[in-house]
């Protein structure tokens, strides 16, 4: 049975966290400090303990699934899935709703005509992302996917992409939210409130996850271990 979805504020929902499979996924996401990070985040999340354990990446797609095939004919009509993370999770939940997956890509990438996002800031970047024309339209009914929401940056670029090409956001979706940043808010709150109603879906909540999943190596370990030196620090 599907966890019990729960609401952390206003169109913004997570599952019950007490649930079994929703703590075997939390239990997943590990996190690395800035030292072991790509940027200078507090706690960088690494999906690939989700994707290296089948079984929680497995969960995590039949949550997804779950959740959108109870919505019956009304459900979504597309996946979209933003660059580059979201092609992990995306791919999977279209292919099992037998629903199309659409990139959002960084701009630089694909062929055909485009509309683009223009230039926005997120957590750690300057992007602008890009869709293709016809990609969808009218009457498209789009799930918006990625792996986690910070400053909301890259999600509004999607909202404005699915909203320019004249189709629906149906829900934002991702594993984890960075609350702090209030991305979800910022969603909210664009344009006058033109996405308010929008439901934003974060599987995990972030209190979930505890110091006990950060996995800062011992200090002295290098950041980036020459092929030669692999034995040296291999677990
Ligand atoms: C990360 O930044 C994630 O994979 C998302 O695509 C993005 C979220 O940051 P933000 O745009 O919400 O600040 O690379």
């Amino acid at each position: 049975m599907a966890p019990k979805v729960i609401e952390l504020g206003p169109s913004h929902f997570c599952f019950d966290q007490t649930d079994d499979d929703v703590q075997y996924v939390a239990k997943h996401l590990p996190w690395y400090g800035p030292k072991y990070s790509p940027h200078d985040v507090p706690s960088f999340y690494d999906i690939s303990g989700i994707t290296e354990d089948p079984k929680a990446f497995q969960t995590v797609i039949d949550l997804f699934v779950e959740r959108y095939r109870a919505a019956g004919a009304a459900g979504p009509t597309h996946i979209a899935g933003f660059d580059a993370r979201g092609f992990i999770f995306g791919p999977p939940i279209a292919l099992a709703l037998k629903i199309p997956f659409v990139m959002i890509r960084k701009a630089g990438k694909l062929p055909g005509v485009l509309i683009s996002s223009g230039k926005y800031e997120t957590e750690y970047s300057t992007d602008e992302t890009v869709m293709r024309l016809g990609s969808v339209k009218a009457g498209d009914r789009v799930v918006l996917v990625d792996d986690l929401i910070a400053t909301g940056g890259t999600a509004l670029a999607g909202f404005d992409l699915v909203d320019g090409l004249g189709a629906t956001v149906y829900e934002f979706a991702s594993m984890i939210a960075l609350p702090f940043l209030d991305g979800i808010g910022k969603i909210h709150a664009y344009k006058d409130g033109r996405f308010k109603d929008v439901s934003c879906f974060t599987m995990v909540d972030d209190t979930s996850i505890g110091s006990d999943m950060g996995r800062d190596p011992e200090e002295g370990t290098p950041r980036v271990v020459a092929v030669g030196d692999v034995a040296k620090y291999a677990a």
